[in-house]
């Protein structure tokens, strides 16, 4: 995908990687949960670097991910299902507080998975916007009802402040460089549902597992 043209780059293929996630059996593919949000990041990054923050945490948690898919034991991590597993099995997670395991694939998985309900949010409420509808309020409103709640204070400040720079609607479609509104919004509903499969199958592992609360 790095060899794509720019000009090529339609958050189309983005939300579509979330489609090859989901295996047959209802696994998850860490590789390409981690490659979609590569694409998201890509796009959020043509947004303006006042959102670089939230880019470099992003990041971050894509990097830690990376490292444990390239490390030793990668093929642990061929899903979420696996991971979770492996690093439960192995004690390899930090239950209680941050200690010998600060960045386990399951407590960083676990922040991309409440993004990722923020991105389930802010999708739907696009696809069912009209034209005098603000993407700053649509957006802010999908973090206040998902990830504002796992974060400090200031991090809810510098996201609020952050979203107000956002693009009005008619722009903001137009970076996705899908094509038409109507185009914007068939593609929206196409791509959701696997954005939202792929939701609920991590958080009902990660509930099972009692796991989404660490720390
Ligand atoms: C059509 C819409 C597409 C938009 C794509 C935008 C992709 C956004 C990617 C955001 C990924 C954010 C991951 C945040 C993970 C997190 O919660 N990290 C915090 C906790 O981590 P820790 O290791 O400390 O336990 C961390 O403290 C985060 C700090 C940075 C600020 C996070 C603000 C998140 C706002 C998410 C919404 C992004 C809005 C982009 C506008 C389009």
């Amino acid at each position: 995908a790095d060899s794509v043209p720019e000009e090529k780059f339609s958050l189309k293929e983005v939300l579509i990687t979330f489609q090859s996630c989901l295996t047959d059996n209802q696994e998850i593919l860490t590789d390409s949960y981690v490659n979609g949000w590569r694409g998201l990041v890509r796009f959020m990054n043509s947004l303006g670097s006042i959102f670089s923050f939230i880019s470099k945490d992003a990041v971050n948690k894509i990097q830690i991910m990376v490292t444990h898919q390239n490390g030793e034991n990668g093929d642990k991590y061929e899903t979420l299902q696996s991971m979770v597993k492996y690093e439960l099995d192995n004690n390899l997670v930090d239950l209680q507080r941050r200690a010998e395991h600060p960045e386990s694939g399951c407590r960083t998985l676990l922040r991309l998975h409440r993004a990722l309900r923020w991105l389930e949010l802010f999708l739907e409420k696009l696809r069912t916007s009209t034209e005098d509808s603000k993407t700053s309020v649509m957006c802010t409103d999908a973090y206040n009802d998902s990830l504002a709640q796992y974060h400090a204070w200031i991090i809810r400040k510098a996201a609020t402040m952050a979203f107000c720079a956002l693009p009005g609607r008619a722009a903001f479609f137009q970076t996705m460089n899908v094509g038409s509104t109507e185009q914007v919004v068939a593609m929206l509903g196409e791509a959701m549902p696997f954005i939202s499969k792929v939701y609920e199958i991590t958080e009902e592992l990660y509930k099972q597992h009692n796991l989404l609360e660490l720390p």
